[in-house]
């Protein structure tokens, strides 16, 4: 396994669409490896192949909280199939946007569809932190970002410091 940089936003890889999966091989289940040990390692409870710069439907998390358990999770074309009508705040932050957290309003509870690392069809449902971050992951394969829930003017003053943030971090290497 090997980590991979994060990139921070604002970068066009971050607002692509990306393809569908059509075939699990050996290459795609390296990259789920590689991105699961990235997310540990930031550490985050999520990450979507964009954020490593790979323009594939999948993204890989973990929920589990409690230290010393782990359940990594793969999850490739995911889709959403059905959404409560009742909505959820939750203090969202990205790992492509380091440092910023904003509350951000979705539906409370998705059922999605989705193949896992044997490309077995799936179909569960996710609440509370797990239905946050499916959606915060699906987004980011659609090329949305939690920032694009805010007013422009916020979103605005984030990407200006983003961009400053990049800038240091690029005289320092
Ligand atoms: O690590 C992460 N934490 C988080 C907290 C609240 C809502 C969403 C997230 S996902 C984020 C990792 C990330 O950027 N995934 O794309
Ligand atoms: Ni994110």
């Amino acid at each position: 396994m090997s980590l991979r940089k994060i990139l921070i936003h604002p970068d066009p890889r971050l607002k692509k669409t990306c393809d569908p999966v059509i075939d699990i091989d050996a290459e795609l289940r390296k990259l789920a490896d590689d991105m699961l040990e990235t997310m540990y390692d930031a550490p985050g409870i999520g990450l979507a192949a964009p954020q490593v710069g790979t323009l594939h439907r999948l993204f890989v998390m973990d929920i589990s909280g409690k230290e010393g358990s782990s359940e990594p999770r793969v999850l490739f074309n995911p889709e959403i199939t059905w959404s409560s009508d009742i909505m959820n705040v939750h203090e969202e932050g990205c790992l492509s946007i380091p440092d910023i957290y904003e509350e951000i309003t979705r539906p409370d509870t998705v059922r999605m569809r989705f193949q896992d690392i044997d490309g077995k069809q799936i179909e569960e449902e996710f609440d509370g932190i797990g239905a946050t971050c499916v959606q915060h992951e699906l987004d980011h394969l659609n090329g949305r970002l939690f920032i694009d829930y805010l007013s422009a003017m916020k979103r605005g003053m984030i990407t200006k410091k983003m961009k400053k943030l990049k800038k240091e971090r690029a005289r320092d290497e």
